[in-house]
């Protein structure tokens, strides 16, 4: 039975789950949420109703969260590249980097772009500046922890540098990665080179207009 992926192509979480699914090949049929779609997205929100995507279907199975697609398919469909090490310690720092990218660049730069589509009236001005001051902060440690690195964890592409690439793409465009964070630029860059990625992002390029803050005319 084919996999089912609820997804939309402009979503960073969904591009994080494409990534491991375009590393491995692994087929799939793209359940595609936009707004014209609405059978589509009705069933979407039957299965979750929390409302947030990726979403994979594997028979009668269904699973939720981008990093736990990631780690189903690596168990259940597992392709030539492995994207979470055997060794368990060492899988720990991969899954350590995964909830930094996710929770230090992923969260408040999401934090920043909804509250541009928030009325005026109910703008969150602080939180933006919270989330902002994280955003500098986790630039400063990733430049210092990509010294010297090719990835984000370990010598290999990894489920974190799946969470990593899609977080730097929009931060980047959110809230721009100071000019002396080198390591992190150069790590950005290998990550837009990555085939994987480069794919999602061009799949994504129609839908740069729905960018809120006005996607920048590069990348
Ligand atoms: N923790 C979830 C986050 C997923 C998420 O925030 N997805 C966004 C799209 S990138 C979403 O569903 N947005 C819908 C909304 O906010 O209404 C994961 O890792 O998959």
């Amino acid at each position: 039975m084919t996999l089912q992926f609820y997804a939309h192509p402009f979503s960073s979480y969904s591009q994080k789950a494409l990534i491991a699914l375009y590393e491995n090949g692994t087929p799939f049929q793209y359940r595609f949420l936009g707004p014209e779609d609405e059978g589509t997205v009705a069933e979407w929100q039957a299965l979750w109703p929390i409302k947030r995507f990726p979403v994979l279907v594997d028979g009668d199975r269904t699973v939720m969260e981008a990093s736990i697609i990631i780690e189903y398919l690596g168990l259940h469909h597992p392709g030539p590249v492995g994207l979470i090490p055997e060794d368990a310690d060492t899988a720990l720092d991969v899954r350590t980097m995964d909830r930094f990218f996710d929770n230090y660049i992923m969260t408040p730069q999401q934090k920043i772009v909804f509250d541009a589509i928030r009325p005026a009236e109910a703008r969150d001005a602080y939180g933006v500046e919270e989330a902002r001051a994280m955003l500098d902060a986790a630039y400063r440690w990733l430049d210092g922890r990509m010294a010297g690195r090719e990835w984000a964890s370990g010598d290999a592409f990894s489920l974190a540098d799946c969470a990593a690439a899609p977080a730097l793409f929009y931060a980047d465009w959110s809230h721009p990665i100071g000019e002396e964070f080198m390591h992190v630029h150069a790590y950005r860059r290998r990550l837009l080179a990555r085939p994987s990625f480069a794919r999602a992002v061009d799949e994504a390029r129609p839908y740069r207009s729905f960018f809120p803050l006005g996607a920048p005319d590069r990348d």
